[in-house]
């Protein structure tokens, strides 16, 4: 009779849900490992958001928790500096793994309970994925302003999830046809919800230079002047490119800058005489034909010249990559564009930075600081392998972007493709080139070239919803993923995508819910 009394009065002042399932809410990437305890977690007003005191790269990540749910419930929800959840309501707690916890840096553990959900890392940059985690179990409301309805239900369980690879990232080509500062930071608060941290930024080309620099001015008045089509082309000032890179980074996303050489080089040659061996400018170009510009590689101006521009955009850049293109150049000499690449390479280091190229530079001098971009050529991934250098993995039949879906596709090139959602899946980075092992692989990327787009819509409808495939094969392991069950998932991401805003691409390949 006693236990029955007791029991009345507990369930009395507790409301009672319904079993949850966290496992079957469609995170994207898929984590490491989920596990249900079907209870509930109320995320209502009363819910205090507390950080331990002491570290500010973890306070800054409890803050942007707090602005999240602010942003979409209205209500502003306080960050206090606390060890121990609150005495009443419930609490979220952001918390610093101990060290010597078997987590990885980048790693995160979402651990929701009944009356506390706790994200637990060794770095504000596993907080930060935490975060996006649970953004992807709340109502896809929360990507809207005001419109996430509390109190707001969460499933309980623990996720503990960490990445396969280093290196996640998607390229955008701002050379073929320019997007603006607006754009670029759109693209960077996407690729953060599905936690890719690189943004690979294609600045120059044949169509356009997009970068200035201080001591070549003439490469963005004039060779900033046009684009793919005759358009008016555009260029990032240095204030605009820092204002990206800060944007970036407090996202935990790494810029890294690529200035294309020997080839793709006609915007520059365009602006500046000295740099062609005949000593004339060639004219501005709004075509789309690769492989007709080099630089003149036995020139001393043009090293100077590499030197100005790699050192000046070096000194804005904090991430540890600078790419220096080396793709198609079919109009210089095999031995002197290994002699420039060699050359390049020693410039890139001495101002600090790797080097990452595309696969033809597997050709010049390597170390096992360098970075061959996997796009074509197996024998250049193995030749780099060879050398000691790592891989980005960018096969063009899965990664490219820029690719058409299928032939009716209003945008996108096909020479690589058609690619449907699929084939863009489909893929293991270590089971591409055979002899490549998992430890010579850096990373993944999806290059999204810009000859066919021209707006934001565009750059929607290439990446979406290509880009989430690519973010889970850098992140998820490759035995945890099957296109079959991967299908459902990003099936329930449509709302999500649609409450962002997203002009993305409906495959008929998806369960569309
Ligand atoms: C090849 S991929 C290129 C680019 C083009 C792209 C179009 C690579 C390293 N070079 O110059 O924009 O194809 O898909």
């Amino acid at each position: 009779f006693l236990s029955g009394v007791l029991m009345l009065t507990t369930s009395s002042c507790k409301e009672t849900y319904p079993p949850t399932n966290l496992t079957q809410h469609s995170v994207i990437p898929l984590p490491a490992s989920v596990m249900a305890t079907n209870q509930t977690f109320v995320l209502d007003e009363e819910v205090s958001i507390r950080v331990e005191e002491g570290d500010e790269s973890f306070k800054n990540e409890a803050l942007r928790l707090a602005e999240m749910l602010r942003n979409a419930t209205g209500h502003d929800f306080e960050v206090e500096e606390a060890d121990k959840p609150a005495w009443f309501g419930n609490s979220i707690m952001i918390k610093k793994a101990a060290e010597g916890q078997p987590l990885p840096a980048s790693g995160y553990v979402l651990d929701i309970q009944e009356t506390q959900l706790s994200i637990t890392a060794l770095s504000a940059e596993g907080v930060f994925y935490g975060i996006q985690t649970l953004r992807q179990i709340l109502p896809s409301q929360v990507e809207k302003t005001g419109e996430l309805q509390s109190p707001v239900l969460i499933p309980t369980g623990i996720i503990r999830d960490w990445p396969q690879y280093e290196y996640r990232g998607m390229m955008l080509d701002v050379a073929r046809h320019f997007f603006d500062v607006p754009a670029v930071k759109k693209v960077i608060d996407y690729l953060a919800l599905y936690k890719i941290n690189t943004l690979h930024l294609h600045l120059s080309d044949d169509q356009g230079w997009r970068i200035e620099i201080e001591s070549w001015p003439n490469l963005t008045t004039h060779g900033g002047s046009t684009e793919v089509g005759g358009g008016e082309g555009g260029f990032f000032t240095k204030e605009d490119y820092k204002e990206i890179v800060a944007y970036a980074g407090d996202k935990h996303i790494t810029i890294v800058p690529e200035i294309d050489m020997p080839g793709h080089t006609n915007a520059a040659l365009a602006s500046y005489p000295e740099l062609n061996c005949d000593g004339k400018a060639t004219e501005l170009y709004t075509g789309m034909k690769v492989g007709f510009s080099t630089l003149c590689t036995d020139k001393e101006i043009t090293y100077e010249f590499v030197n100005d521009v790699v050192r000046e955009i070096a000194e804005m850049t904090p991430g540890p990559w600078f790419h220096i293109g080396g793709d198609e150049s079919h109009s210089t000499e095999q031995e002197d564009y290994e002699y420039f690449m060699s050359r390049a390479r020693e410039i890139v280091k001495s101002h600090g930075k790797q080097m990452i190229g595309w696969d033809e530079v597997a050709h010049a001098d390597l170390d096992e600081t360098d970075v061959v971009q996997f796009w074509a050529k197996e024998e250049n991934a193995l030749l780099g392998v060879q050398k000691g250098a790592k891989l980005l993995m960018s096969p063009s039949k899965h990664a490219y972007i820029d690719m058409k879906y299928d032939e009716n596709s209003r945008l996108g090139l096909d020479w690589a493709g058609p690619s449907e959602v699929d084939d863009a899946y489909n893929w293991d980075p270590v089971h591409l080139v055979e002899g490549i092992e998992k430890v010579d692989i850096l990373g993944v990327e999806a290059p999204l070239w810009a000859e066919t787009i021209e707006m934001l819509d565009d750059i929607e409808y290439l990446m979406f919803p290509r880009i989430l495939g690519i973010a889970e094969i850098g992140w998820t392991a490759t035995e945890n993923r099957r296109w079959d069950e991967y299908r459902v998932r990003l099936g329930q991401h449509r709302d999500r995508m649609k409450a962002m805003g997203i002009d993305f691409y409906e495959s008929p390949l998806v369960p569309w819910q």
